[in-house]
């Protein structure tokens, strides 16, 4: 017999059966503890204790999940009663047995809630985590003080700080939940009951002294756990806060454990760090809408795909796909050349086989997912045909042609293209409308970004198609205009602009790096380049008539970068440990002396200011253009594209905290000293700067 309680506002439902209540989180669409809810969840104890006929409590999640966590929405808010840690502390002071029933996500304060129950089961289908740490923040409602007690203080500082959730399986092992089961309420009732004959009166994590005892045992692996997990951190406040908490679970008593937890969750809010992380959360998700289609578009059908080019780029896309479980047609000109790309292909998942990551039989199913054919009639029966062939126009525009004559009526175009015209490529087909960009980044199995490239005649449902696919890829699609390097890469040719004139005022590669490194990037430009290839970038420059005299000298002499063992840093062979050289930094003195320029050393701030600022200036120029949809999609592509540090939001969001009219200042004062056009600050900037606004704004 189900009899529904009437007192609990609607976000929570108590419904009671054979003594054992059902305590549901109602929070559409993933239960995110609002104020409503958190006083929700208050009330239904209240009801709960009152009465007599209820002897314990099953805690579980209306719709796809158990619980989200902290509304991130309410944060930057003065916060309200009733706080979490207090709702969290009368979950476990409840008298009677609580156990939370987990399905779907149970992340930050979600999982926290869990915590705060005398026991916890979850379903396989169950996602559990504390991602505070991508917000910026520590776990704020325990979680640093109670996971330590439940799991052992290593684990729990690898969770933290990975902030990456855990699924049923693994949760079991760690042993955060007891149970796996599909019907998770069922099971957690049968634990409840089992609990409730068992006669003893509920222990909360808190208060388990046994378990203390335990994780102080755990210090040392605690504290190696931690150094290994802080090696990744590059100048993000959070994981460093995460571990003085959780290391303050073995120092402290609950209480001021909880109070420290508290303090330093607080402080963390409020800084930009948090701020900027919750930026780029929320730039992530608008970045997922289209702006201008009819409402009523729909995705063109993809089942079935084929790859042209069977090279690297070619290869990580057939990956990419067949990942996603969709059957591959992989199409190259010659046996050698496929043999080759499938051999690669081969390897890639077998060293992730190797390390562990995979299983023979995945790695088997995938593989087999992928054809190889010698016939570009082979496309035919494609839904979406994406061409991945050496970028030159003309290579393009012709097997563009081709595919147009052989590809099914209803097949998608796409052009896999990282700077051309996708109007021009579009324009060498019957049917422009099917044509769309999808720049994939390398490695295309790994990376997250796509930019979805939409030209002038791309019609909605092909849009549409191509950002679909990309979300089922796993990457994270942002739609783009067309133009020269679309908006990463032309983002990046800006970040370049004074990198010549930096070594030749005075900077080595290896200082210019250090000092992008300092702010946050995992790679600075020049390894970058030397990495990416000189060559490429080279061509680039040529086909737009432009030149870069250390650059170009460095290519003439055959210098590409780490794969010819010499670019701006020579190798030693088989090494990827960049060595200066001095034949650069003569270079970079020859070119002073002639110029007559006085050679000094460059403070890392002014390096980090030159390559910066032209950065936010062509990302200016992009909104005046329409390239870009919004500043949270310039963000959202360079932070999972480039590396931006995600703790400084991107550069249109790290412009903000910068201040508008010190960057328009300082690229005036570089235009007027270099008389180079693109330094001139871009109108939008200077409208801004002049009215005292922002891009987000
Ligand atoms: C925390 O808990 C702090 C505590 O330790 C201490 C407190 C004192 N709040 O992603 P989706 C929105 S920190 C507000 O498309 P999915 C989201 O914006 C929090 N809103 O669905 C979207 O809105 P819209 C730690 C949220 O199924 C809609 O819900 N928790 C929140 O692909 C659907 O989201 C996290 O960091 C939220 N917490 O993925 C978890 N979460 O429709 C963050 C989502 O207007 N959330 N929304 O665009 C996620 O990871 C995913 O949303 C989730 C669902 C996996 C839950």
């Amino acid at each position: 017999m189900t009899e529904p309680h009437s007192a609990s506002p609607d976000v929570v439902t108590l419904t009671q059966e054979n003594g054992i209540a059902l305590l549901t989180l109602n929070n559409p669409p993933v239960n995110a503890l609002s104020t409503a809810l958190r006083a929700g969840i208050v009330a239904a104890l209240a009801e709960a204790a009152a009465d007599p006929a209820i002897e314990a409590i099953v805690m579980t999640g209306a719709g796809r999940g158990f619980c989200a966590g902290a509304d991130i929405t309410e944060f930057g808010k003065p916060p309200r009663e009733p706080f979490l840690p207090d709702v969290i502390a009368a979950i476990e002071a409840f008298p009677k047995p609580v156990v939370a029933a987990i399905h779907g996500p149970a992340l930050g304060g979600g999982l926290e809630v869990a915590l705060g129950a005398h026991a916890r089961v979850a379903a396989p289908s169950a996602k559990m985590g504390l991602p505070e740490v991508k917000l910026g923040l520590i776990p704020g409602a325990g979680g640093t003080q109670r996971l330590p007690r439940l799991i052992g203080p290593a684990a729990a500082v690898k969770l933290i700080v990975s902030g990456e959730p855990v699924g049923g399986a693994e949760a079991l092992k760690l042993g955060i939940v007891t149970e796996v089961a599909e019907d998770v309420v069922a099971a957690a009732r049968a634990l409840a009951r089992q609990m409730i004959a068992s006669g003893v009166a509920p222990v909360g994590l808190s208060s388990d002294a046994a378990r203390l005892e335990a994780a102080r045992a755990g210090r040392d692996a605690f504290e190696a756990a931690a150094a290994e997990v802080l090696k990744g951190a590059r100048g993000a406040e959070a994981p460093a806060a995460c571990v003085a908490a959780v290391r303050n679970s073995l120092d402290l008593d609950f209480e001021a454990g909880m109070k420290a937890e508290r303090a330093a969750f607080l402080s963390l809010v409020a800084g930009d760090q948090s701020k900027a992380l919750r930026h780029a959360f929320f730039a992530e998700k608008a970045a997922a809408k289209i702006d201008g289609l009819p409402a009523d578009a729909v995705a063109r059908p993809v089942r079935s795909v084929a790859v042209i080019g069977a090279g690297t780029m070619g290869g990580g896309i057939a990956m990419a796909f067949a990942n996603a479980g969709y059957p591959v047609t992989l199409i190259e000109t010659s046996a050698e050349a496929l043999a080759r790309g499938q051999g690669n292909i081969d390897k890639n998942y077998a060293s992730t086989v190797a390390r562990g990551r995979m299983s023979e039989a995945e790695k088997a199913e995938r593989i087999a997912r992928i054809t190889g054919w010698l016939d570009l009639g082979a496309v035919a029966s494609a839904d979406l045909i994406v061409e991945a062939v050496f970028e030159d126009m003309g290579v393009k525009k012709t097997l563009m042609a081709d595919l147009d004559r052989l590809a099914g009526p209803d097949a998608i175009l796409a052009t896999n293209t990282s700077y051309l015209d996708v109007n021009e490529i579009a324009a060498a087909t019957s049917r422009p409308e099917a044509v769309v960009g999808m720049h994939f980044f390398s490695p295309a199995n790994i990376m997250k970004l796509l930019e979805v490239v939409r030209a002038e005649k791309t019609a909605p449902d092909v849009l549409l198609a191509a950002v679909e696919v990309g979300r089922k890829l796993g990457k994270i699609p942002v739609v783009v205009g067309v133009c020269n390097g679309f908006v990463g890469n032309r983002i990046l040719r800006a970040q370049r602009n004074d990198l010549e004139a930096l070594l030749v005022e005075g900077a080595s590669p290896a200082e210019v790096d250090a000092a992008w490194n300092g702010f946050g990037f995992p790679m600075g430009p020049f390894a970058m380049l030397d990495l990416a290839g000189l060559d490429i970038s080279w061509r680039a420059r040529k086909a737009l008539g432009q030149t870069a005299e250390i650059a170009d000298h460095l290519c003439e002499q055959g210098r590409f970068g780490q794969k010819t063992g010499r670019g701006f840093y020579r190798y030693e062979p088989g090494e990827r440990k960049p060595l200066a050289d001095s034949e650069v930094e003569d270079l970079a003195k020859a070119i002073a002396a002639r110029e007559g320029i006085t050679r000094r050393s460059i403070p890392a701030a002014e390096i980090v200011e030159r390559l910066l600022y032209p950065m936010i200036n062509e990302g200016a120029r992009i909104l005046e253009e329409g390239i870009a949809q919004r500043p949270g999609d310039i963000d959202v592509i360079w932070i999972f594209g480039y590396g931006f540090p995600a703790w400084r939001g991107g550069p249109m969001h790290a412009a903000g905290n910068i201040g508008l009219a010190r960057i328009r200042d300082g690229l005036q004062a570089r235009f007027e000293q270099s008389g180079r056009a693109e330094f001139k600050p871009a109108a939008l900037l200077e409208r801004l700067a002049a009215d005292g606004g922002s891009f987000a704004g």
